[in-house]
């Protein structure tokens, strides 16, 4: 249906068959795999939202990691570092993902380290107390399932497959956050405290995750009608208030908005916006921790470059031998 409606990528020319015949497929819900024909700018709009996202899985490890070593108990300590690891997992299945439309990994990190390409606005917030990691599961995570489960669905094969382990594990993530907000929560009044205190810092920025409001949005339109978005930004951010002010309500916090209450004719949550003069801030750069988060992952990078040579080295000469072998057996 929307396949009438499609004009050509150029503008106003009426689409070619190749993009008609394109749409189509996508309407029908059939996943579109690598290698496969498909319009230049859902290959570029692909790279872009898969390379970001593969991006904040790696950057996403940075505020946790500071605590690994300051975790309260062994346990802790065990549970908060499989977690960190499995965000590098992301991160892999992602730039693999990418991989498979033409982009490179080391062009993807280039981007990043020069700024060019996005990480989510989410992690240039500083983790201060430990019961931030808990915040952080229960929000963040919460936000980014929420994000993520409609994913699942998108239409090119290799993304909607690697969502599918990624939301396993993002489970896991959400429930042990959740759990040390119920022990800070419950604990002594100085940790309950602690526990509203993270809230309260993460609430706003957890709600801008889902990116700006519908009417700012530049790239929804296009990405719902290439079904690689599925919902839109508010839909999303609105089902995130739902599910988690119960859970707020649980733990015994308070969410830190004067303007959230029940709407009985949404059945939904009325709640305030986040600030988006400090979000778009944020996205140019200027968050708090925009440069520290930037500079460690450069650094990790140049350490990591003795490394990445062996490898190649090694690659090289496991080539040459095996060309030499068939050679010689000809
Ligand atoms: N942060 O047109 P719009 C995680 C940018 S981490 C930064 O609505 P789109 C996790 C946007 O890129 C969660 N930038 O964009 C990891 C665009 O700028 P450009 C990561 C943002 O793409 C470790 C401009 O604003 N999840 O899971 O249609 C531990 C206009 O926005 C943000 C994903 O990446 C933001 N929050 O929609 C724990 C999911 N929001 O590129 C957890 C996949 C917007 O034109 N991504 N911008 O310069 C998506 O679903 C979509 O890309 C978004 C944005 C909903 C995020």
């Amino acid at each position: 249906m929307y396949a009438q409606m499609v004009k050509s990528e150029g503008g106003d020319a009426e689409a070619t068959p190749e993009e008609l015949a394109f749409q189509a497929r996508i309407d029908r819900d059939e996943k579109i795999e690598p290698k496969e024909w498909m319009p230049e700018g859902y290959r570029k709009t692909l790279i872009r939202q898969i390379g970001q996202h593969a991006h904040s899985e790696i950057v996403g490890q940075l505020p946790e990691g500071n605590w690994i070593t300051r975790a309260p108990t062994l346990e802790r300590k065990a549970i908060l570092l499989a977690k960190v690891q499995d965000e590098a997992g992301h991160g892999l299945y992602l730039y693999s993902a990418a991989e498979t439309l033409g982009v490179s990994r080391d062009e993807l990190l280039e981007k990043l380290h020069s700024g060019e390409m996005k990480y989510s606005s989410i992690f240039n917030y500083p983790t201060l107390t430990w019961a931030d990691m808990g915040a952080v599961g229960w929000l963040v995570d919460g936000a980014a399932i929420m994000n993520q489960v409609p994913l699942q669905r998108t239409s090119y094969g290799p993304y909607s497959r690697a969502m599918i382990r990624i939301c396993k594990e993002e489970s896991f993530h959400q429930r042990q956050g959740y759990h040390i907000m119920m022990k800070m929560a419950r604990g002594t009044p100085e940790q309950k405290e602690m526990a509203q205190d993270a809230l309260n810092r993460f609430w706003f920025p957890s709600l801008m995750m889902f990116g700006p409001s519908d009417k700012d949005s530049v790239h929804s339109e296009k990405s719902m009608a290439w079904k690689i978005k599925i919902n839109t930004n508010d839909e999303l951010r609105q089902r995130f208030v739902n599910e988690t002010v119960p859970q707020a309500e649980f733990l015994g916090l308070t969410v830190p908005d004067p303007e959230l209450a029940w709407n009985e004719e949404k059945q939904g949550y009325d709640f305030s916006e986040p600030d988006w003069a400090e979000f778009f801030d944020v996205i140019k750069g200027n968050g708090p921790c925009n440069r520290e988060r930037l500079a460690t992952r450069k650094d990790a990078w140049d350490e990591g470059a003795w490394f990445r040579d062996g490898l190649t080295a090694h690659a090289e000469k496991s080539a040459k031998r095996r060309a030499a072998a068939r050679h010689a057996a000809e």
